[in-house]
């Protein structure tokens, strides 16, 4: 899969495809990281990319015909690509359309501003308009690479194994449960007894009814959205008791 990103910071997005798991898979030609530089489309003496607002008020905003051409430039690397344009008044990514994407097979194209907006008309460009949070960034670089970085996942060969149908967390929307490796005992703290029991159906128990308990601890509006599976009834009320004895203590 190629993903082109659109930036005034190619050096922030080649540093971050460099390294771990994606530098590793890219060095493979699992997928690839090309960036285009509407910089490089400006024709003033200063190479402008963004003007002031239409309007009046303070700020700047980037000006579409840089924009434009780097799109156009793009599309022209990668045909059936869709374009992305990474803002706040985007969709909330969350891991559903992530698989979406991995399973469609296009190619991607970033819409990455900095600083500022995007003039609306650049926006039009975009076939999806792509938010990672309710909060500012500096720019889109990071939200991109977030997205980047969470379709990689999926494509083959990227992990060492195949990411499971039912995807750790999220893919049935509840958090992970919790783990644990050696030692035994740290700082006073025990791994739970189940866990070294090598009974495999109590473990898996366990760790559905500790998934539920986190879910309904860290992030209630979950449940709303899970897939509740044969026996969660009562490993959720179970959770519940548990946690009601916690509070009387
Ligand atoms: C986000 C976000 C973002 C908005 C870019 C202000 C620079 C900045 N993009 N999810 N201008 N959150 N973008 O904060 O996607």
């Amino acid at each position: 899969m190629k993903f082109i990103f659109i930036t005034l910071f190619p050096e922030l997005i080649q540093q971050a495809a460099s390294v771990s798991i994606l530098g590793r898979a890219i060095k493979q030609g699992l997928l690839s990281v090309d960036c285009i530089n509407p910089r490089d489309y400006a024709t003033d003496r200063h190479r402008s990319v963004d003007d002031t607002t239409c309007g009046g008020g303070a700020g700047m905003v980037l000006k579409p015909e840089t924009y434009g051409q780097a799109v156009a430039r793009a599309r022209q690397l990668a045909p059936q690509a869709l374009v992305a344009a990474l803002t706040p008044v985007g969709e909330p990514l969350r891991q559903k359309r992530v698989t979406q994407l991995a399973q469609s097979g296009r190619d991607l194209i970033f819409l990455c501003g900095h600083y500022e907006g995007f003039d609306e008309r650049i926006l039009a460009e975009a076939d999806l308009r792509l938010s990672v949070g309710d909060f500012v960034l500096t720019g889109g670089e990071l939200p991109a690479l977030c997205v980047m970085d969470a379709i990689a996942r999926f494509l083959p060969g990227v992990l060492g194994k195949l990411v499971s149908a039912e995807e750790d967390s999220f893919a049935d929307a509840l958090l992970e449960y919790p783990q644990y490796t050696r030692p035994i005992e740290y700082e006073r703290q025990l791994v739970p007894e189940v866990l070294l029991s090598g009974n495999h159906a109590a473990i898996a128990r366990w760790r559905r009814k500790e998934a539920l308990r986190s879910t309904y601890v860290y992030r209630p509006e979950l449940l709303g959205r899970m897939h509740w599976q044969q026996g969660d009834g009562t490993l959720f009320l179970e959770m519940l008791r548990e946690e009601s004895e916690k509070g009387k203590k």
